[in-house]
């Protein structure tokens, strides 16, 4: 897999607005944000997309979704609610190949999602 954007924010080589780190994975606050809130949730180990995962990357996937939980309530969203998004290639709108969960929180959100 080629690096990406979010490769080179795990390694340190760009810099990202970090509000949580653990051992499998790094959260940092988009650089596009769609929303008063809005944090991607990263795993350390370079999966390209949900697509990408499998059975072997059970615990890590359930570990995303409760860091992302985890994260609304630090950053104080979970009370009025919040969403938690993946996109996965090209129809999915996913613009980055390492699997991320974007946290978007501090407004209304339409659905369907555009
Ligand atoms: P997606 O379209 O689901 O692949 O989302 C990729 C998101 O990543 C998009 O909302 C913008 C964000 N993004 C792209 N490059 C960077 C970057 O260098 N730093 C940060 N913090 N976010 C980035």
């Amino acid at each position: 897999m080629s690096e990406t954007v979010f490769g080179k924010i795990l390694s340190g080589e760009l810099p990202a607005d970090i509000v949580y780190e653990d051992e499998h994975c790094l959260a940092f606050r988009d650089i596009h944000p769609q929303a008063p809130v809005h944090v991607l949730v990263i795993p350390r180990k370079p999966l390209r997309s949900l697509d990408d995962a499998g059975n072997a990357d059970r615990d890590l996937l359930g570990h995303l979704l409760l860091a992302a939980a985890r994260i609304a309530r630090q950053e104080g969203i979970d009370a009025d609610g919040y969403r938690v998004v993946t996109n996965i290639g090209p129809e999915g709108g996913q613009t980055v190949d390492h699997l991320h969960l974007h946290i978007l929180g501090g407004r209304p959100m339409g659905w369907p999602p555009g």
